[in-house]
């Protein structure tokens, strides 16, 4: 009796560790434990050979051991059909999953998004067009024709198959299509790649992005403009933020302007951002030159109209600090990381 219970409590332990990582081996957890020549059965031979007096207390003891076993077959059986396919490949389905690899938005793009999206609650409508322009709505048409001084600061680059065509240097020929449309009033806003060749440094770059905005109907006046340009910036910028208008020429506005906002920095008090005088330059703007309008077939007698443009990159680096330009071109991800939580 004495060497049954002590065999009995080894074959526990030994039941206790089994380990079963295919649903094989649970059943031969089975035919070993369970089966007609397993080791319960073999075990509940014995009793003939137990005293008479003792045999309840063993049959309790036998009872308890035959569950103990079927429970864990149970277990073992059930483990296995779950995690079959798993253990084939031997994955440990109790592991958390692996992080989904996800992106996060360009800066630019994120910025561009926030300053569409001010212009277009004001009722604006976007508007796109193409990257490769020629030479009519890039700067004829926009009062800059041939030999124009302005063109010098505007070089870009040449398509050589056709001298007429080149990379656009602002989105401004995205409304000159417009307006050649002869749609009435439009009220647009032109996002988009643009293009220039300056000597690549901290501050400039062979492309950037543009937002520009046009205003055409009965009646509109600078004080439209400057409450347009208010509300953006109130939004872009907050509450708090000053703006100021300087007298400024592009020769497809007249008259002509450049709107700074108070240095978002120093708050106005003066640092290396705004170089000490308290203001930083965001946007160009103006009434749109009649010429223009009467080249794209709108009569200038009737209606009038505003425009602005802004260079993404710009407004970025003010909202964001970031001292070097190159950095949204380069691709390290350690920086386009740092925009993981911006919307
Ligand atoms: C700047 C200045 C400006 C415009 C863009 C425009 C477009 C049409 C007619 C008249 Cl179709 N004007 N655009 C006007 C004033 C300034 O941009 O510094 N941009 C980055």
């Amino acid at each position: 009796m004495e060497t049954l219970v002590q065999k009995i409590a080894e074959y526990k332990a030994e039941i206790k560790n089994y380990i079963a990582q295919k649903s094989e081996e649970a059943e031969a957890f089975r035919i070993k434990y369970l089966g007609s020549k397993g080791v319960v059965k073999d075990v509940m031979g014995e009793m003939k050979n137990v005293a008479a007096e003792k045999r309840k207390e063993f049959g309790l003891l036998l009872n308890e051991f035959k569950l103990f076993t079927e429970a864990k077959y149970e277990e073992l059986k059930n483990a296995t059909a779950n995690g079959e396919e798993a253990a084939a490949v031997g994955m440990d389905l109790t592991l958390p999953g692996d992080p989904l690899p996800v992106g996060t938005r360009h800066p630019i793009s994120l910025v561009r998004n926030q300053i569409v999206s001010i212009f277009q609650r004001l009722g604006f409508a976007v508007a796109e067009g193409p990257e490769v322009e020629d030479d009519w709505h890039n700067f004829t048409a926009l009062n800059m024709p041939e030999n124009h001084t302005a063109r010098d600061m505007q070089d870009t680059f040449y398509i050589s198959q056709n001298p007429d065509w080149i990379l656009r240097t602002h989105t401004s020929s995205v409304q000159v299509r417009e307006m050649e449309k002869g749609k009435l009033p439009i009220r647009i806003v032109c996002p988009g790649r643009v293009y220039r060749n300056e000597t690549i440094s901290a501050r400039a770059h062979c492309f950037f992005h543009q937002v520009e905005g046009l205003y055409i109907a009965d009646n509109v006046s600078f004080a439209d403009l400057k409450q347009t340009l208010y509300f953006f910036v109130k939004e872009m910028f907050g509450e708090n933020v000053k703006v100021r208008f300087r007298p400024s020429y592009f020769p497809f506005t007249e008259p002509s302007a450049e709107m700074d906002i108070s240095c978002l920095i120093c708050g106005g008090k003066g640092c290396n951002v705004c170089k000490h005088t308290g203001w930083v330059e965001i946007l160009g703007c103006g009434m749109v030159h009649p010429n223009l309008l009467e080249n794209c077939g709108i009569d200038s007698n009737k209606y009038t109209g505003f425009a602005f443009g802004m260079g993404v990159e710009r407004i970025t680096m003010l909202k964001y600090q970031i001292k070097d330009l190159r950095l949204f071109s380069e691709n390290d991800v350690r920086f386009l990381r740092q925009f993981s939580g911006a919307v």
